[in-house]
């Protein structure tokens, strides 16, 4: 399918741009052409100010994304109400409470800081706020994340914790993740895997896995009930997850993950960083896989078989599969009629851009343009460009956390031999990136705005967007059906086999609705330009 774009009509839609924006916008933006040896983008930076963006804070990643699944913690948020309000399950990751009573994911907690507490310090409130939250919850561990003012006017969080700790006895840790830290969430990521990994991880006193085949899945957040889909499937060809990281996760269960024998990554963005960690730390290389897109779910299983190499295993993965399939060819059919020949945006935070790309293309949809709002380079162009990453100022003011391997408990899982045999056949601590799987002429996009939204949906004509709620209802007003990808429309699950019929019975229901017969697309009924010429005036005439 042709893509209608070149530099040409590119440069005209950036030529709205005041010409250092357009300068700056245009290292964020790829035609893809495989010709090349290599494509670089510019990502990772600050958005313009001004300009329209989808990204969200470092608050956010912190508490919001990577924190905030763990159900039973509670998470304290310092700050003001409406940041605690805004990061408290709108994202929809679910949670089924492993000990009756201990999951705190239904309640918002937060110190609800007001103009009084910002003069005078909010430390007491904060310090105040946790003996309440231990006497009437009881939870196994408490994180306390910083919002925008907290660091402005100094409270020492991390000085409340220790001595909060101290006084109950209880795992009770601070994120230093104030909004405004790095340019987006994926600092509060990194703040996060920091915390986790040297707070957390590990404190458990296991020193062997429960069971053969034990792994820990990082990056997978149960949004919609993802992480149960994998899990069954995983489960039935007698895997062992130790902890999901961090969808539908526990203290628990995080506590104890140095003891897997492998490790998942599925979102590469707001975990690598756990994933290298734990490979220095205890020798567990990690894996990247995409549980997303039937093609893809098979891939990762097989792939996961190899790593293990165990005949038996092999086998009962090529069972299951056949097994899943036989279930799902048939149900897919009917909405795969439906689907076929249609065009999509896939432009999501931090790996979605990628991982739904192989599921559209299952069910005849190709993705035209995609993209991150805040992921790095090496999401895009592949973790072979990370040595050339130069540091800024930005990523300089998040810390590296320098882990060496575990004195007693270091043991390398897989020989060397073995693991350079492997890492050329499965990606073994590797992960390619989105660019090299993208179709020559589609384009690539980094931290798109909305106006850049709209040029490119008038240009490309996709049939359907998919993204999230700041850009949904754009779309929508010009005619288009929207899938939101971060959330999933209050549906799901779409990961795995079954999650993939429930994607494809959705977006065949965005298509045959008959709302889209009252309105439609602007370049059906209209130019896209309107104007008259009126007759010069006289001079001096205004
Ligand atoms: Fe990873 Fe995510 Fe994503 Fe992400 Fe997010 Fe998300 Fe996302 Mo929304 S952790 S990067 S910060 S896969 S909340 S579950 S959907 S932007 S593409």
């Amino acid at each position: 399918m042709a893509v209608n774009i070149n530099e040409k009509v590119l440069d005209e839609i950036l030529n709205s741009y005041p010409a250092k924006v357009k300068r700056m916008r245009k290292k964020h933006i790829l035609l893809r052409d495989s010709s090349l040896a290599h494509q670089e983008i510019e990502a990772n930076t600050r958005t313009v100010p001004g300009i329209m963006t989808n990204r969200g804070c470092a608050f956010a990643g912190c508490k919001g994304v990577v924190l905030g699944p763990l159900k039973d913690m509670v998470h304290i948020v310092h700050g003001p109400i409406g940041c605690a309000y805004y990061t408290w399950l709108t994202r929809r990751n679910k949670a089924i409470p492993k000990e009756p009573g201990k999951n705190y994911l239904t309640y918002c907690v937060s110190t609800d800081m007001q103009e009084s507490d910002i003069v005078f310090g909010g430390e007491k409130k904060l310090a105040r706020m946790i003996d309440e939250v231990v006497e009437i919850f009881k939870p196994n561990a408490i994180t306390i994340s910083a919002t925008c003012p907290v660091g402005l006017i100094g409270d020492d969080i991390q000085a409340v914790a220790k001595a909060a700790q101290q006084k109950h006895g209880l795992n009770i840790t601070a994120y230093n993740c104030e909004g405004y830290k790095g340019v987006s969430q994926s600092a509060g990521h990194h703040i996060a895997n920091n915390g986790l990994m040297e707070l957390v991880v590990g404190q458990g006193d296991w020193e062997e896995p429960p069971s053969k085949y034990t792994i820990n899945i990082l990056g997978e957040y149960n949004i919609g009930g993802d992480s149960w889909e994998v899990e069954r499937v995983l489960k039935e060809i007698g895997y062992h997850v130790q902890a999901v990281m961090t969808g539908n996760g526990s203290y628990e269960d995080l506590k104890n993950a140095h003891v897997a024998e492998l490790n998942l990554v599925q979102c590469h963005r707001s975990i690598n960083y756990i994933a290298d960690m734990l490979e220095k730390k205890y020798g567990t290389p990690w894996l990247k896989v995409n549980f997303i897109g039937i093609r893809a779910t098979c891939e990762s299983l097989r792939n996961m078989a190899l790593y293990f190499g165990d005949e038996d295993l092999i086998q009962r993965t090529e069972e299951v599969i056949a097994r899943e399939l036989a279930v799902i060819e048939p149900q897919l059919e009917p909405y795969r009629k439906i689907c076929a020949g249609k065009t999509t945006f896939c432009f999501v935070g931090g790996s979605r851009g990628h991982h739904y790309q192989g599921l559209y293309e299952e069910l005849g949809i190709q993705t035209t343009l995609a993209g991150y709002e805040f992921a790095h380079r090496d999401d895009y162009e592949g973790r072979d460009v990370l040595p050339y990453i130069k540091p800024d100022a930005d990523s300089k003011n998040i810390p590296e956390l320098h882990v060496v391997p575990d004195e007693r408990r270091y043991r390398l899982k897989l020989s060397k031999e073995r693991a350079e045999v492997l890492k050329d056949i499965i990606p073994l601590s590797h992960y390619k990136g989105m660019n090299i799987t993208m179709k020559d002429g589609s384009v690539i996009v980094d931290d798109m705005n909305h106006y850049e939204t709209e040029e490119f949906i008038k240009t490309l004509k996709p049939d359907i967007y998919s993204s999230g709620i700041k850009d949904k209802y754009i779309p929508h007003k010009m005619g288009l059906p929207s899938k939101q990808l971060h959330n999933y429309d209050y549906s799901g699950p779409y990961a795995g086999f079954r999650g993939a019929v429930n994607f494809a019975r959705d977006i065949s229901m965005s298509f045959t609705t008959p709302t889209w017969n009252f309105i439609d697309p602007p370049w059906k009924s209209r130019p896209l330009l309107e104007g008259t010429i009126e007759k010069p005036g006289k001079e001096g005439e205004a």
